[in-house]
């Protein structure tokens, strides 16, 4: 007979449940004092100006490829000012390359989310942003503003824009406003106090969901390519529908970490279960467990 538990509370639950199914944890022995300390610092630039950029995490051949195999697949434009008329995004990023994957888990960010949300914290969404000559500004906003929850407050979510391409302030470069993360209920149209993410290609920008930012307008005749992934607590609802997206070849295929982020994981006690079990159980094989 299977020994049954008692269980007083919800958090009890959670504890246990918690206990069976760990949170993905980075391999300790691997992120060392040096990396440990520049997350510290990242982090503490970022909970004072809403933001932070890392520069050059990606050299000029990872750069390269990562151009070769996205271009391709970008075409048209953006159905309304806010996608950019003179922009093209590729969605569903993770269906269509592995090419992104290190971006989302890279340790320099997996390391600011660690301090940001619960364990098991989750990809909302992952795209290709290329601002062609010619777009204008993005409207201002803040990425967590469609959950609603009144601000100040919190950040429930934090995205990354990577510079596949060089961000200039005459190629669209995002912009953005420092220290606005702070600001409560207001919304803000003056573009006055913002300023452009200048930055090498292959650095990146990381900024609180509640930092008020937009693409830049490109006047410049080249076009700016980026990629962008944004995170979310554990228990909130992600943009993107990874579980109606993602085949079973991409889930066998992507590293542990990103799985336990496309909702492969569980919030404890139970958020996330398929039919009473842990998500991963609906796997075939190998990452069953
Ligand atoms: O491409 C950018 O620089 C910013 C894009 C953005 O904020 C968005 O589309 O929500």
């Amino acid at each position: 007979m299977t020994k049954t538990k008692h269980i007083e509370s919800i958090v009890e639950l959670g504890h246990d449940l918690a206990h069976k199914h760990k949170a993905f944890q980075p391999d300790e022995v691997n992120v060392s004092q040096a990396l440990k300390k520049q997350i510290a610092e990242d982090f503490e630039s970022l909970q004072k100006n809403g933001y932070v950029i890392i520069e050059r995490l990606l050299c000029e051949s990872e750069l390269n490829t990562i151009r070769s195999a996205t271009v391709p697949l970008l075409e048209g434009g953006g159905r309304n000012n806010f996608e950019g008329i003179k922009t093209q995004r590729l969605y569903s990023v993770l269906e269509k390359t592995r090419l992104i994957d290190s971006l989302a888990i890279h340790p320099r960010i997996t390391g600011l989310l660690d301090h940001l949300f619960q364990p098991n914290y989750l990809l909302s969404q992952a795209q290709m942003i290329n601002i062609l000559p010619g777009e204008v500004a993005q409207p201002l906003h803040y990425d967590d503003g469609f959950y609603p929850v009144k601000r100040p407050r919190k950040p429930l979510g934090a995205a990354t824009i990577w510079a596949i391409d060089e961000f200039t302030d005459e190629n669209g470069a995002t912009v953005i406003i420092p220290g606005s993360h702070l600001l409560g209920q207001e919304i803000v149209t003056d573009r006055s106090q913002t300023i452009p993410v200048v930055m090498p290609a292959g650095s990146v920008v990381f900024f609180l969901g509640t930092t008020w930012h937009g693409g830049g307008a490109n006047q410049s005749e080249s076009t700016r390519l980026a990629a962008t992934c944004q995170y979310c607590e554990p228990w909130l609802r992600p943009q993107e529908n990874f579980f109606l997206e993602l085949s079973q070849k991409t889930l066998q295929a992507i590293p542990e970490q990103l799985l336990s982020m496309v909702g492969y994981s569980i919030h404890p006690p139970f958020m996330g279960m398929v039919n009473g079990m842990h998500p991963k159980r609906t796997l075939s094989n190998s990452k069953k467990t």
